[in-house]
């Protein structure tokens, strides 16, 4: 396994630079570290260890799932997931990818999560269990048609890391794709659990059991994507940016081990086929602390248009709606100058 780990390569002047942007739309993700401030990074990565039980604690058991199941999801009385979420450097890293403006974003996926090593890797439930995953891609939960041609990509997918490695495991394995001609990539991707007809399996045993009993033909082909496959080795702050059609799974951790992860994902505004993975965010309003209002408020045009708030010059706008979005959120520092101008 050693010398197939790959280790986060720094980015520089907090923007990722054209090789970077190169190597995720080539090989369909890029493994980054120092892109967002060290500060905001370990504010996040305490929380999450808050809120998290301790690893071998009975509490850790349950966590046999992938996502936070809503309690850390974006917008968050955590403000670290928010910022996190929203940040400037994130946002201009996910539009240089999608070569698009920020203002063109829209946040679909913001879940902040806990994964748990464990002695035996036999599992009270094969098919959900997130232990060993079998290689997969992303889109069939995310969108609901297929993802477009591989020159054009339309959501960018993203693993925070907020802990470090125990033992170089658990980190997240990719298949690098080489080529238009890439075997591995053969298209339409269908050939896996959970696709078309085929059951869901997450585990990797039961899932390829299954595969090769309904695709026989195709058996040794999905072996040659875990024979291909580059597990990442992670440190707090490192960030695997990948895609829905990328090859990917979840490794098992080391037993004792503890594995905080915020899962981003962001799109294309025009494509509206590919879900938000949550409740929608207005439906944090009517909390005590405002927190949604606020974060509304203090959100700068861009960091709003991400979140789907009308940009300036949208049909929206008019002398009705100005008055009335500044009679919601002006107590709160909403200025509508911006709006006004479109
Ligand atoms: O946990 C990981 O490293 C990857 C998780 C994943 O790919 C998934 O659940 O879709
Ligand atoms: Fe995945």
């Amino acid at each position: 396994m050693a010398d197939t780990l790959l280790c986060a390569e720094p980015v520089v002047g907090e923007a990722l630079s054209d090789q970077q942007i190169a190597h995720w739309r080539d090989k369909g993700f890029v493994f980054v570290r120092d892109l967002l401030p060290v500060a905001l990074v370990n504010e996040l990565a305490a929380a999450a260890g808050q809120h998290y039980p301790a690893p071998s604690t009975p509490a850790a058991r349950a966590y046999t799932d992938f996502g936070s199941g809503g309690a850390l999801t974006f917008p968050s009385a955590v403000s670290g997931l928010n910022q996190v979420s929203l940040h400037p450097n994130l946002l201009q890293a996910m539009a240089a990818l999608l070569d698009v403006s920020v203002a063109a974003l829209r946040l679909s996926q913001s879940d902040l999560w806990a994964k748990y090593g464990r002695e035996s890797a036999t599992a009270a439930s094969a098919r959900t269990d997130n232990n060993d995953q079998r290689m997969h891609v992303d889109y069939p939960n995310h969108t609901l048609v297929h993802p477009p041609p591989w020159q054009r990509p339309e959501a960018v997918e993203m693993i925070l890391y907020l802990s470090d490695a125990v033992d170089d495991a658990g980190g997240t394995a990719v298949v690098p794709r080489s080529g238009p001609d890439d075997p591995a990539y053969r298209w339409p991707i269908v050939d896996s659990p959970g696709i078309g007809e085929l059951r869901y399996i997450n585990s990797k045993g039961p899932a390829e059991t299954y595969f090769a009993e309904q695709r026989p033909h195709l058996a040794s082909w999905r072996q040659q994507l875990y024979q291909r496959e580059r597990q990442v080795t992670y440190k707090v702050g490192d960030m695997l940016l990948y895609r829905h059609d990328t090859w990917h799974r979840g490794t098992p951790l080391a037993p004792t081990a503890r594995r905080l992860v915020h899962n981003l994902t962001y799109r294309k505004a025009g494509s509206e086929w590919i879900s938000t993975l949550h409740a929608g965010w207005a439906w944090q309003a009517y909390r005590d602390d405002k927190m949604l209002e606020r974060l509304v408020a203090t959100a700068s045009v861009e960091q709003r248009c991400v979140l789907g708030f009308p940009a300036p010059g949208s049909d929206y706008w008019c002398a009705e709606t100005l008055a009335a979005v500044e009679a919601r959120y002006g107590m709160f520092g909403f200025d509508s100058t911006p709006y006004r101008l479109g």
